[in-house]
């Protein structure tokens, strides 16, 4: 057996220190930021520069991950051809789903969405990030390596990256069009990559409404022991 290495270790460039008030000040204006994020689907064709998306991407890819394998892949499509295709894929699935496959449990939590099988915001918003979840890595030689915890990686790198475009001012729609499989086939994506979800970004359609729905107080989502 060989002795353990240690780690190569850095020092921590730690956040400065706030005072409490001044924690709470900041930890307020974050919160009120992102409660007035919300999920859309009624888009504008306004361009969105690249850079944007690269800025956000990055802040995604700091996301903490199993064992640091940071088991995540993002495709940011803009070309219209391709959004096009995704879009037939999705509404292919979604009409089955809504026709067939969705129960009626399922359809009636959805009705106060008001969501249905047509998805023009697919064409219409000038950017879909595919993300993919790596179940496994590949080494240059082929040789597989574990990842662990790659969904709750993937979902946790997703909620940066939801946020980060928030902040940047930008809407986004979480799509699942179920099942994703024609986004591999689409998008070229090797055996090792499941979709994740699809990631709708622009700006909002002038005049875009929402539905009126409500987020679950403090007292029921949190318990202090
Ligand atoms: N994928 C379908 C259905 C759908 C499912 C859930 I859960 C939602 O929160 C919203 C929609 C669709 O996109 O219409």
């Amino acid at each position: 057996m060989t002795a353990p290495t240690e780690p190569r270790t850095l020092p921590f460039d730690a956040p400065r220190r706030a005072e409490d008030e001044h924690m709470l000040v900041r930890a307020r204006l974050f919160r009120e930021l992102v409660a007035r994020r919300r999920s859309l689907r009624d888009f504008a064709p306004d361009p969105v520069p690249r850079a944007v998306i690269e800025e956000c991407l990055r802040a995604a890819g700091s996301a903490p991950s199993g064992a640091n394998l940071q088991p995540w892949s993002f495709v940011a499509i803009s070309d219209p051809a391709l959004k096009q295709r995704i879009r037939a894929g999705a509404e292919a699935e979604e009409r089955e789903f809504y026709s067939q496959r969705a129960p009626a449990e399922w359809l009636a939590a959805l009705a106060p969405l008001g969501t249905d099988e047509r998805k023009p915001f697919l064409e219409t918003a000038p950017w879909l990030i595919a993300i993919f979840a790596q179940s496994y890595g590949v080494l240059p030689d082929g040789r597989k390596v574990k990842h662990y915890y790659a969904q709750e990686s993937v979902g946790i790198a997703t909620g940066i990256l939801i946020t980060a475009l928030h902040t940047a001012g930008l809407v986004t729609l979480t799509h699942t069009p179920s099942p994703m499989g024609f986004l591999n086939e689409l998008l070229g994506r090797p055996e090792n990559e499941r979709p994740f979800l699809l990631l709708v970004v622009g700006h909002a359609a002038s005049g875009a409404r929402v539905p009126d729905i409500a987020r679950k107080s403090l007292d029921e989502i949190a318990a202090f022991r």
